[in-house]
Order: C-alpha cells, then sequence, then structure tokens
C-alpha cells in the first residue's frame, strides 16, 4: 500500500511503515508540511497494532538538507517564539514504535536532528551529517545541541556545532552517531531488515526496549535502572513474555501475538 501526501510517500510492508521525505526540489527540506505530514504519519502508524517498526528515509541525494531556510529567513523573534518553531518534532520523539533512520546523502541541521531523534540510525556510504545553523546566524533548533553531544560526546559536538563541518559515515559510526554503515544500494534493503526483525518481536516488549533506552538519556543512572525494572516487571502481565519463555522451554520459535 502506498499513500501520496505532498512531501513524503508513505508505505505499508508487512508490518513496517515506510515514511520517505520525498520534497526534491528543496533536498527535502524540513518546511512546516512536511513536518505535519511526517509527525501525521507517523502517528498513524504508531496507533496501528499492525505496524511493528517504522523505517524514516530520505531520496536523492538527501536525507534532509536541513529545516527550510526560506521559510524561516523573515520571521521575527516574536512570531518564532510565539509559534515555538519547530516544537511540533516533538511530537516525533513521542512515537513508541520503534524508528529505524536510514540515511543516504545529507543529514544536515534539521535534518541531522531528525535522523537523531531515530531510534536505530543506519548510513549509508554516502552520508554526511552536520550542524551547520552557525554559517547562517544561527544555532540547531530541533534539539542537535542536546542529542549530538549525548551521542558523540562535549568535544565532537563543540567541533560541529561551532564550525558548522560536516561527519561523513566513517566518522559518524566511529563517533557512535550511526550504529551502522553500508552501500548506499544496501540502504533501504538493510533498514527493512533491521525493521522487520524489530517488528517481529513482541511489540509491547519492544516499546518497553525504546523506553527503557531512551530514558537513559532523560534520567539519572538510578532512577533509569528503577525504571527499566518496573518496565520487565510489567512485561510479565503480556501474553507475549509467556510465550517467548514457553517457546525457549519448548525448543521452538515463538509466536507473538503483540498482546
Ligand atoms: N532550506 C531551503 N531550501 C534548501 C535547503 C534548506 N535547508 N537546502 C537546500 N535547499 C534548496 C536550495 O536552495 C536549492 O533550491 P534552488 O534550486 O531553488 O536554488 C535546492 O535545494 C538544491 O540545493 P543546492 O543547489 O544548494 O544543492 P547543492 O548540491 O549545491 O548543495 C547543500 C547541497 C550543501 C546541502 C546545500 O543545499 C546547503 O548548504 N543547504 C543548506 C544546509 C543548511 O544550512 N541546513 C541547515 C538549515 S537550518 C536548520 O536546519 C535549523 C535551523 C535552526 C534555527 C532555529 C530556529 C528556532
Amino acid at each position: 500500500m502506498t499513500e501520496q501526501h505532498e512531501n513524503i510517500r508513505v508505505e505499508t510492508r508487512g508490518r513496517t511503515g515506510i515514511i520517505t521525505l520525498h520534497r526534491p526540489k528543496a533536498l527535502n527540506a524540513l518546511d512546516a508540511a512536511t513536518l505535519r505530514e511526517v509527525v501525521a504519519a507517523a502517528a498513524a502508524m504508531d496507533a496501528d497494532p499492525g505496524i511493528g517498526a517504522i523505517v524514516l528515509t530520505g531520496s536523492g541525494k538527501a536525507f534532509a538538507a536541513g529545516a527550510d531556510i526560506k521559510e524561516m529567513a523573515d520571521r521575527g523573534f516574536s512570531e518564532m517564539f510565539r509559534a515555538d518553531w519547530f516544537a511540533g518534532w516533538d511530537a516525533f520523539t513521542r512515537v513508541r514504535t520503534p524508528v529505524v533512520g536510514a540515511v543516504a546523502g545529507y543529514a544536515l541541521g534539521g535534518g541531522c536532528e531528525l535522523a537523531m531523534m531515530c531510534d536505530v540510525l543506519i548510513a549509508a556510504d554516502t552520508a554526511r551529517f552536520g550542524q551547520p545553523e552557525i554559517n547562517l546566524g544561527v544555532i540547531p533548533g530541533m534539539g542537535g545541541s542536546q542529542r549530538l553531544t549525548r551521542a558523540v560526546g562535549k568535544a565532537k559536538a563543540m567541533d560541529m556545532v561551532l564550525t558548522g563541518r560536516q561527519m561523513d559515515a566513517a566518522e559518524a559510526e566511529r563517533a557512535g552517531l550511526v550504529s551502522r554503515v553500508v552501500p548506499a544500494d544496501r540502504l533501504l534493503d538493510e533498514a527493512l531488515e533491521v525493521a522487520g526483525t524489530i517488528a517481529a518481536k513482541s511489540l509491547p516488549a519492544a516499546m518497553a526496549a525504546k523506553e527503557a533506552v531512551s530514558a537513559a538519556f532523560e534520567t539519572g543512572l538510578a532512577q533509569g535502572v528503577l525504571f527499566e525494572r518496573r518496565l520487565f516487571h510489567g512485561l510479565f502481565a503480556t501474553e507475549d513474555q509467556k510465550e517467548g519463555m514457553a517457546a525457549f522451554a519448548a525448543k521452538r520459535e515463538p509466536r507473538f501475538t503483540h498482546r
């Protein structure tokens, strides 16, 4: 099933939902319409128990070349502040279904920030990550200074945010920004394989796993460990926990029903 939108393509393959950024005339720059479409598509997939993982990818030579500079250029402080420009992207981080980001080409500014909102990040060898906002007289505005620093540490984050330089795929992997690098022509297949693997697990367990790892970024160690343990206890209320453990004991593959 493929749905047409203005700036994205939406498709379902088995239990995987695919969102493809498709705004070729602006290298997939993230304008307000694209934000609305991505957030709505992701929310619809999140609400669908038939979807167990989401792939977010770009097209052409970019994942996304940033927020839309032309849309912002003439705005003033009070307009940006009142509209809470970019706050809409927070909804993407509230998606509970695991999201696999597949990046080829440019992931700059808001594009890099959107990639970092994904749970598993896979890069093509052509991927380039950067926070070039300093070149525009601003700074990252969709979480880049925070998520990049947590992902790669202060040294590299300061280097990138202050100079605006780009990281290639190999450096991004070394720095821990992405989990794997693959040849560009393998990117979508690899992302679909990872998504398919996740989607075959128990959905409540996968959602809990995402929440637990995400908590490591937002809480202290003791609080995070307690949160994880409580989630772990809670999973003993699911049918999938009974099935998973029974299947192990019977030396067979589990048949998860996502309940
Ligand atoms: N916004 C709008 N349009 C864009 C953007 C963008 N971010 N990026 C590219 N485009 C457009 C170009 O203007 C061009 O349009 P046209 O053909 O009409 O001139 C078209 O896409 C193709 O781009 P190029 O011709 O430039 O393609 P190149 O291959 O020569 O260059 C680059 C590719 C290097 C990626 C180049 O396009 C570039 O530098 N883009 C801008 C990258 C950038 O600075 N991104 C950061 C944007 S700011 C941001 O994301 C967060 C801002 C935080 C503000 C906080 C406020 C609260």
